[in-house]
């Protein structure tokens, strides 16, 4: 059956605290910028949004290291500012997602100091290993196996206390959660309840994916001394992958229904997501089956993934549309059943999706792929994520050199993929310009101001990272009264999803599915279920059809019966103008191509048959 809860024809905005708006002027973005900025979200028409880590921490990853659980960062604001911007959300009809970090938390948690102490009370609560014998404990290879960190350097960190390493699978000041032990999962459900009492409406769960790490009888990590366990190949720059074995572990469906007996069992209009790295789609599918009372979804990442290699992200390879078409039908396919997918191109991780599969060379071009990529992505089936400036089409940050970045898993990989001779210093420097963290992470448009309005421009503190230049073209202000703006599709789209129940909960059918720049499918609403308490809508089947490419090209097979055209191009039912429910160009232009069995560089339409 289709889930049918609230979040079905809901749409997500996520919003990055530290870049979105400061309202000090110290240079970082804050809880009371944010309250400023809801009427702006509430205009966009989203429902829920999203903060990225606002809890009190050391900042070592831009806040996914907590060092309190139940406070807010000074530089974010005050918890009075958390409760203001909950009640003003919550006038406005949004609802409010907090990060929910727990495969680690801070190397400056309390828990942290008290297991490094054996206090008696946390003693077990990381995953703590001794130095491999023979070595001298905190030399090169004394490390318990050789898992290399996401963000450079091994996953495991000599602590001269304790006299032991623990494991962090993200930076050193990330220690991962040892999940294993029922006091720790005690202390988070208490947490989230805590959070849920004080009026919040769901989690975003951080590498929830990962709590589960796979051990062997004795309770020992792939690779550790006397393990039945092997960690597998170990690279170039001398690491063994970390994800693999830690990601989708044995014990992750039962954590992860223990977690939602103990928080969410019994209440009402709440919302959960997973990142899912390292999962596959077909368990995702499981993991957000509502029989199995696990999670509401899962960002499932099989469509931004890289082709990997050595190098892993920091490749030269990249998607193509081929691929992104091919891995997101997938996505779709698997959760058609059951299941709920979530739809996104971009997050704080990930370059911006104009400037990945859309093309921002010129002020056309950029506006036309940003609409037609968001076309497709609406119009899919699930629930889509929106990050913070991707409604105005923002791009990349083209930072030219090292200082300028900021993201610690930039600098350290800059770092160690050079030192171990894998990259020359110009191909990682491209690499870094095309798929840093940083990218997403620049300052929010709001205008074409010195500091784009994300900071006033007599601001005493620079922002924390550069505004991109091309704020003076790309900016908030501009596009919200422009009614051909990117941001004005953004709200159509939005509201397709509101007032269209099809687009919440109907059906998904690929067309075409081996042509490598047309990404077309039909939504039909084939049962009475509605997604959201959308019904009423008279339309039953929409077909989508984008051109996701700078290049003319002929209307594919597929796609043109779908349209009432027969093979060879003859009309039968008409394409009626009338019935471009929304459209990259005009509905005359378009309606006119498509007769003529052609698609202008990134045309995207969704007709109504
Ligand atoms: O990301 C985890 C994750 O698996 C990736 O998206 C990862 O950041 C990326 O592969 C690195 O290139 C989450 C957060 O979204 C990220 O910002 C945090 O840094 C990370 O967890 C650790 O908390």
């Amino acid at each position: 059956a289709t889930p049918n809860p609230w979040w079905s024809n809901a749409v997500v905005y996520q919003i990055y605290p530290r870049s979105f708006q400061d309202s000090n002027g110290d240079g970082f973005g804050d809880l009371q910028g944010i309250t400023s900025r809801l009427e702006y979200l509430a205009d966009l028409g989203v429902d829920v949004i999203w903060l990225s880590p606002v809890y009190k921490s050391p900042q070592d990853d831009n806040g996914y290291d907590i060092s309190d659980y139940r406070d807010i960062d000074p530089m974010f604001g005050t918890m009075d500012d958390m409760d203001e911007l909950l009640a003003r959300a919550h006038e406005l009809g949004i609802k409010v997602v907090m990060d929910l970090v727990v495969n680690h938390t801070s190397d400056e948690h309390a828990w942290f100091a008290g297991s490094k102490a054996r206090d008696g009370k946390h003693d077990d609560f990381y995953w703590w290993r001794p130095a491999r014998q023979g070595f001298e404990p905190g030399t090169p290879g004394a490390e318990p196996n050789h898992w290399g960190s996401v963000f450079g350097g091994s996953a495991w960190q000599y602590d001269p206390e304790r006299k032991e390493y623990f494991l962090h699978i993200f930076s050193k000041k990330q220690p991962d959660l040892n999940w294993e032990n029922p006091a720790v999962r005690r202390e988070v459900y208490d947490m989230m309840n805590w959070w849920l009492d004080r009026g919040i409406d769901g989690f975003r769960m951080d590498v929830i994916t990962l709590i589960s790490k796979l051990v062997d009888a004795q309770g020992k990590l792939p690779g550790e001394e006397g393990s039945e366990l092997d960690e597998g190949p170990i690279g170039a720059d001398g690491f063994s992958d970390v994800f693999g074995p830690s990601a989708d572990g044995p014990r992750l469906d039962e954590f992860l229904k223990e977690m939602h007996r103990e928080v969410f069992d019994g209440r009402e209009g709440t919302i959960t997501v997973g990142e899912a790295a390292g999962i596959t789609p077909e368990r995702g599918a499981e993991v957000t089956d509502v029989a199995n009372r696990e999670l509401d979804m899962l960002f499932v990442f099989s469509h931004v993934e890289g082709p990997g290699g050595p190098t892993g992200k920091w490749s030269s390879e990249r998607w193509t549309i081929a691929d992104l078409k091919k891995a997101m039908s997938h996505q779709q396919e698997v959760v058609a059943q059951k299941g709920w997918a979530s739809l996104f191109f971009n997050n704080h991780d990930q370059p911006r999706s104009v400037s990945r599969w859309g093309d921002d060379s010129n002020e056309t071009m950029r506006q036309l792929s940003a609409k037609a990529l968001a076309l497709v992505m609406h119009m899919h089936r699930g629930t889509p994520y929106v990050y913070e400036g991707e409604e105005l089409g923002m791009t990349n940050a083209g930072f030219d050199s090292l200082d300028q970045y900021r993201d610690l898993e930039s600098v350290n990989m800059y770092h160690q993929l050079i030192d171990a001779g894998l990259m020359p210093h110009d191909s990682m420097m491209a690499a870094l310009k095309a798929v840093s963290r940083d990218n997403s992470r620049t300052p929010m448009q709001w205008d074409d101001t010195k500091y784009a309005g994300f900071t006033a421009p007599y601001a005493p503190t620079e922002p924390w990272i550069a505004v991109n230049p091309n704020k003076d073209s790309i900016n908030a202000k501009q596009q919200v009264r422009d009614p051909n703006s990117v941001f004005a599709f953004y709200r159509k789209l939005i509201e397709l999803r509101h007032t269209h129940a099809v687009v919440a909960a109907g059906d998904w059918q690929i067309l075409d599915a081996d042509d490598p720049n047309v990404y077309a499918f039909v939504r039909s609403l084939t049962d009475e279920t509605v997604g959201g308490g959308v019904d009423g809508a008279e339309t039953k089947k929409l077909i989508v059809v984008a051109n996701l490419s700078g290049e003319k090209v002929a209307l594919p097979a597929e796609s043109k019966q779908a349209l009432g055209l027969d093979m060879a191009g003859a009309i039968i039912g008409g394409i009626s103008a009338d019935r471009m429910l929304i459209d990259t160009y005009e509905p005359e232009h378009t309606a006119a191509n498509v007769l003529f069995g052609t698609l202008d560089p990134w045309e995207a339409f969704v007709y109504e048959a």
